[in-house]
């Protein structure tokens, strides 16, 4: 595919071709789970790693569906190959066990995702791994806690929950100095507003699961970055088994081809109901990137093109008063994950981040008055006359 190709176009139509077998127009699913060689030889030059090519399932590349999927995110991010995942946080183990060892050092957000959280704080801590969890939004105290040792500084940026937005270029040519490798979660902002790569990180990383399926229907994780680094992770792709099925592979190819036309509605919709939280009496304040009222907001303008579709708010009342509205919308799913077409509405003190201890949260922010919406791709009068019946007491 040309270079200069547009987003919309490469969301349609980076990766595919027609099948040549049968000249099907869409991608196959190939729903196998091994191989058949045309000889013994071939066999061998497969598992010897002197040919390309398909082995079983659970060995990268996978199967052709799955090579697709990472063709049209590589595009997409502008990286230059990946692997797929069974999940978003087993997308995250696989880069933390393959690039880090005993006496490294792992720089991350202090906001991450809970499970991310407890990755690096609970697990590789026990293969000593020493890890440092940094407000990055803060360039002083990025430099003040990398250390010689510091092997990776991992970002998620928007933050689950708070939304708090670091600056990539700026943390990725830190990194780059120390010989630290750079990981960006780009879950929340997608490749459609946000290019990580591009601004200069190392390699980028979604949880599937959101805006890249779409439709809340999967699991799945992808890590786009260097031929080289994607080969550094092989021996734990291919040894952990946390392989993303291949149905699951096929509808993210599917989700994706419609990734520019959801993203748009989804960042507009978002921008109207922050505005109409932001100007509401109930409510407390309100995180959204795209509103001049965040606190960095000049950054996000900078590095992104769009605000995406996740917003934090505070209500009057507390956690009270949070629960009362979470129980009164009607249109709005009380549910965690994000990025579906449906709007999702959940507390992240009680749900999504109820595993990180009460001090932490305090710490990093996320208070116990917060409410976290994913706003979908319904149409906007729609969600702010629930969000409104739901506030009206
Ligand atoms: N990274 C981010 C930023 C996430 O929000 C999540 C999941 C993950 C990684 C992990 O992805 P998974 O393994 O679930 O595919 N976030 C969730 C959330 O906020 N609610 O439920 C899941």
């Amino acid at each position: 595919m040309k270079k200069e190709m547009k987003v919309g176009t490469l969301c349609v139509h980076a990766g595919e071709a027609p099948d040549p077998l049968y000249g099907a127009h869409t991608t196959p699913l190939y729903q196998t789970s091994t191989f058949v060689f045309e000889s013994a030889e071939q066999a061998a030059a497969r598992f010897g790693g002197k040919e390309g090519g398909y082995t079983y399932i659970r060995v990268a590349p996978n199967t052709p569906t799955h090579a697709v999927f990472v063709q049209k995110m590589a595009a997409l991010e502008g990286g230059e190959t990946g692997q797929t995942f069974s999940s978003g946080m087993a997308a995250i183990a696989a880069i933390a066990l393959s690039q880090l060892e005993k006496g490294d050092h792992l720089v991350s957000n202090d906001v991450v995702y809970s499970s991310t959280y407890s990755l690096f704080s609970s697990i590789l801590t026990k293969f000593g791994i020493e890890v440092s969890f940094v407000d990055t939004s803060d360039l002083e105290e990025v430099k003040k806690n990398v250390k010689k040792n510091t092997k990776l500084v991992f970002l998620e940026t928007p933050a689950n929950p708070t939304m708090t937005i670091c600056d990539i270029a700026e943390i990725s040519k830190m990194a780059r100095e120390i010989g630290a490798l750079s990981v960006v979660d780009n879950t929340f902002a997608t490749p459609y507003f946000q290019r990580p790569l591009q601004l200069g990180a190392d390699v980028v990383l979604h949880s599937g699961t959101k805006y890249i399926g779409g439709h809340a229907d999967l699991l799945g994780g992808v890590v786009i970055g260097r031929r080289g680094f994607v080969k550094s992770m092989r021996s734990v792709v291919n040894n952990m088994g946390a392989t993303l099925g291949p149905h699951e592979a096929w509808l993210c190819i599917r989700g994706l081809k419609t990734l520019h036309l959801r993203m748009e509605q989804h960042a507009r919709n978002a921008m109207e109901v922050a505005q109409f939280l932001e100007a509401h009496p109930k409510i407390e304040w309100v995180r959204y990137p795209g509103l001049p009222s965040h606190p960095q907001h000049e950054i996000a303008k900078k590095q992104m093109s769009g605000f995406s579709g996740m917003i934090s708010f505070g209500i009057k009342g507390g956690i009270e008063a949070g629960r009362k509205l979470m129980n009164r919308v009607e249109l709005c799913s009380l549910a965690v994950s994000l990025g579906s077409v449906d709007t999702l509405i959940q507390h992240p003190a009680s749900m999504t981040h109820a595993s990180v201890s009460r001090e932490v949260r305090m710490k990093v922010g996320i208070t116990d008055d917060m409410v976290r919406l994913s706003v979908g791709v319904e149409d906007s009068e729609d969600i702010i006359a629930d969000l409104d019946q739901a506030l009206n007491w």
